[in-house]
């Protein structure tokens, strides 16, 4: 997969180098190219934002050099990349589940557009939609308001870079965690047995496989009923 992210701030994604991810890179699973916006700003002072048509608070990005950004990440203007999903993080976009992390990780090429301000010229996204080959999403990390969207991407590549074939190394341990299954995770517990007084639950130590999976899934309902009663049907 290659994963390319414009940005006014391409430091953000130095973490990128470590980790699972950086692992991952390495290893030619996954191809990283971070843009600065700014590149593609001709003026003195690189300017990407200017003040909004019909008035209000805050600045909005301009749409040129988005539009030269993404004609240098998809293949320039009429070239028509094969296959690629341009992911603007918003606010007002759809929710990010792992669903949507499930989808994204079989996609050849992601582009991330990571908008500041009160937002990016919605005639950048409506543009970017009638690129050949180029899918348009916008997508939300969750109900609170962030002040750009590269935090967000960082999440949302960390969600599906795991899930790219071959990342993570034993793919069990993809399918036994919170929200593969709809319900949240069971706790999970090592050694010492006793631990300032506190046990492992005993099901745990016993060895019978049933037992312990009754339990697992027991604990999984209890939780999700307890803190996310809304995953659960009614
Ligand atoms: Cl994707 N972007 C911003 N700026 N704020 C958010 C968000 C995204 N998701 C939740 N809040």
């Amino acid at each position: 997969m290659r994963i390319d992210i414009i940005s006014i701030f391409p430091e953000f994604f130095g973490v990128l180098d470590i980790s699972l991810l950086g692992k991952a890179r390495e290893r030619g699973l996954i191809e990283l190219g971070v843009h600065d916006l700014r590149d593609f700003a001709h003026d003195r002072h690189r300017t990407v934002d200017d003040t909004p048509y019909g008035g209000g608070a805050g600045m909005v990005m301009k749409p040129e050099p988005w539009g030269e950004a993404f004609d240098e990440v998809l293949g320039g203007p009429g070239a028509g990349a094969e296959s690629s999903v341009v992911v603007f993080p918003s606010p007002a976009g759809e929710r990010f589940t792992q669903a949507t992390a499930r989808e994204l990780a079989l996609e050849p090429h992601l582009v991330f557009g990571c908008g500041r301000y009160e937002g990016i010229d919605q005639r950048v996204i409506e543009h970017t939609k009638t690129r050949p080959g180029v899918r348009v999403r916008e997508i939300s990390l969750g109900d609170y308001v962030l002040n750009g969207g590269e935090v967000a991407v960082m999440a949302m590549i960390e969600a599906i870079g795991r899930l790219v074939p071959g990342v993570v190394g034993n793919p069990a341990s993809l399918t036994e965690e919170s929200h593969e299954d709809g319900l949240l995770e069971y706790p999970s517990y090592t050694k010492p047995a006793s631990w300032r007084e506190l046990q492992v639950p005993p099901v745990l130590l016993s060895g019978n496989h049933g037992a312990i999976a009754a339990w697992r899934h027991d604990q999984q309902v209890e939780r999700t009923r307890r803190v996310r009663p809304d995953l659960l049907p009614d």
